[in-house]
């Protein structure tokens, strides 16, 4: 069997009654987080009134999006959004939303190369909707803009080809204006996996997504509103979940090389990742795969938005149980203190069975040149101020235009779609400065290329980037600026912005024109 196809068996293996339901990509309920895990039964709720859910059960394996096209090179499927009923709380289902039914959405496979089509249908009630392809060079008016809305009730296709050269962990989201936060929230968010033409891993890597998501729900069951302190820090929830399901079990062979793709698909939360007493190596950023491994990593800090990959070898001992930690990050945070962590753990890797060899990663990954000095510059300043808010905010969340609260911007303005902010030449390398004046982190996301990080600069200190890699979104610490390379290979007007939801939609966007 060659490393492709176990690879593959790995992320479409049918381990949950979830795969089988929505295997064909039709509208239907999640099967939910069953009562019964190791660590608590579900239901129930803390003694701060929290609601108690089910730890220790097994990963999920998230479903594949079923390619529809027989014809080599062609990945074609359907997407639907729609509400669902999800039953984080056992028999109290939460109302949420799901593609094809599923929270996370189902993983879309392809290979670099292909020529993707995918049907979206809009079915939220009452709400326009866009799929946005994070990270992927696709072109403008394929890339799900808020400029673009489809309307519920209303469906389009999504037509593009994957670059070479393009393989990585990518993912999906809504991106519509005022409803990304909401929709996010509420459970849209799948991963977006482009596989190499050429593996260099070897054979023998378990492959695993991990789609890190948070989830906040009263004790009925019920997904709350957005408060105030929401829309000024982003809204962060009381449970990180990972693939859908809080605190769940890795179960693999001891001595396992385990590949685990890590995503922050989370509105606010910074992700601080540490597992107990095993090293990681980073292999993989954004944008695919580093240069060369990056060995002996005790922690990765994922802010919303990133991706990372990283290789860990599992003790060899069978019976083995090993803590994936979230440690706290103090991110700045408005109005009050930052928020304890909801738990310590946010994944336990178990061995079980005989023992396997380890699997020994090759020195070189991929050919990776740092981009051409740049021939052109911008200068991005993020502030922020209090104003009134948007009427209709989080899809009625926060209603009622002239709510005062914080306003967030570039350049000292809040975003307007019908405003082109700044423009590029095609195919020219720029430097990009972010200078963050505010009093929070900011993940600054650059939609349709990759970027590489060069430095970051605090009272007059310049420190490189650790590694060379590919970047779609780079924490902007407070204090600080952040300067990279980028370069547009392809024309249209492109967004900005940074990647805590509820920022994004109270101000802090802007307008790229490549032409
Ligand atoms: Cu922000």
């Amino acid at each position: 069997m060659t490393s492709e196809s176990k690879r593959a068996l790995l992320l479409a293996a049918a381990a949950s009654p979830l795969v089988a339901a929505c295997g064909g990509g039709s509208s239907m309920g999640m099967s939910s987080p069953s009562p019964g895990g190791a660590a608590g039964p579900g239901g129930g709720s803390t003694a701060a009134g929290l609601p108690l859910l089910a730890e220790g059960q097994p990963l999920l394996t998230l479903p594949l999006l079923a390619n529809d096209s027989s014809a080599a090179g062609a990945f074609e499927a359907t997407l639907r959004a729609a509400p669902a009923r999800l039953e984080y709380l056992g028999a109290q289902a939460t109302d949420a939303l799901a593609y094809n039914g599923a929270s996370p959405g189902p993983t879309i496979v392809a290979t670099e190369g292909d020529r993707v089509r995918i049907r979206f249908e809009n079915r939220i009630p009452g709400q326009p909707s866009t799929v946005h392809w994070h990270g992927l060079a696709v072109p403008a008016e394929q890339d799900g803009n808020p400029m673009d809305p489809v309307a519920d009730g209303a469906d389009r296709f999504y037509e593009f080809t994957l670059p070479p050269d393009s393989a990585g962990s990518y993912w999906y989201h809504p991106h519509p204006h005022q409803y990304t936060a909401e929709q996010v929230a509420r459970g849209l968010a799948g991963a977006f996996i482009v596989r190499p033409r050429v593996d260099p891993l070897p054979a023998g890597i378990e492959d695993h997504v991990l789609m890190f998501t948070d989830l906040r729900i009263d004790a009925t069951g019920r997904m709350t509103g957005w408060t105030v302190d929401d829309m000024m820090n982003g809204r962060i929830g009381d449970h990180v979940l990972v693939n859908g399901r809080r605190s769940p079990s890795l179960v693999s062979a001891p001595g396992a090389t385990l590949r685990l793709r890590l995503f922050n698909a989370t509105n606010a939360r910074y992700l601080r990742l540490a597992p107990d007493g095993l090293p990681m190596t980073l292999i993989g950023s954004d944008g695919g795969l580093l240069g060369a491994p990056l060995p002996g990593l005790a922690e990765v800090l994922l802010a919303p938005g990133e991706r990372a990959e990283v290789v860990v070898q599992l003790p060899s001992t069978a019976g083995s149980q090993t803590a994936l930690r979230m440690l706290p990050h103090d991110r700045g945070w408005m109005m009050g203190s930052m928020p304890a962590p909801a738990q310590s753990t946010v994944l336990t890797l178990r061995t079980e069975g005989a023992q396997r060899a380890p699997v020994a990663l090759p020195a070189t990954l991929r050919a990776l040149a740092p981009l051409p000095p740049p021939t052109a510059a911008k200068r991005l300043e993020l502030t922020e101020r209090m104003g009134a808010m948007g009427s209709g905010m989080m899809g009625g969340a926060m209603t009622g235009g002239g709510v005062m609260g914080w306003q967030f911007l570039i350049d000292g303005r809040l975003f307007d779609m019908n405003r082109v902010d700044r423009t590029s030449a095609l195919g020219e390398v720029e430097q990009w400065e972010f200078v963050n004046r505010s009093s929070m982190d900011h993940p600054m996301h650059i939609h349709g290329t990759q970027f590489q990080v060069v430095e970051t600069e605090r009272d007059g200190l310049r420190t490189p980037a650790p590694v060379l890699c590919w970047k779609d979104t780079v924490n902007v610490p407070r204090g600080s600026s952040v300067r990279l390379r980028v370069r547009f290979d392809l024309p249209g007007l492109r967004m900005y912005h940074c990647h805590i939801l509820e920022h994004e939609a109270q101000g802090m966007m802007g307008v790229l024109h490549v032409r």
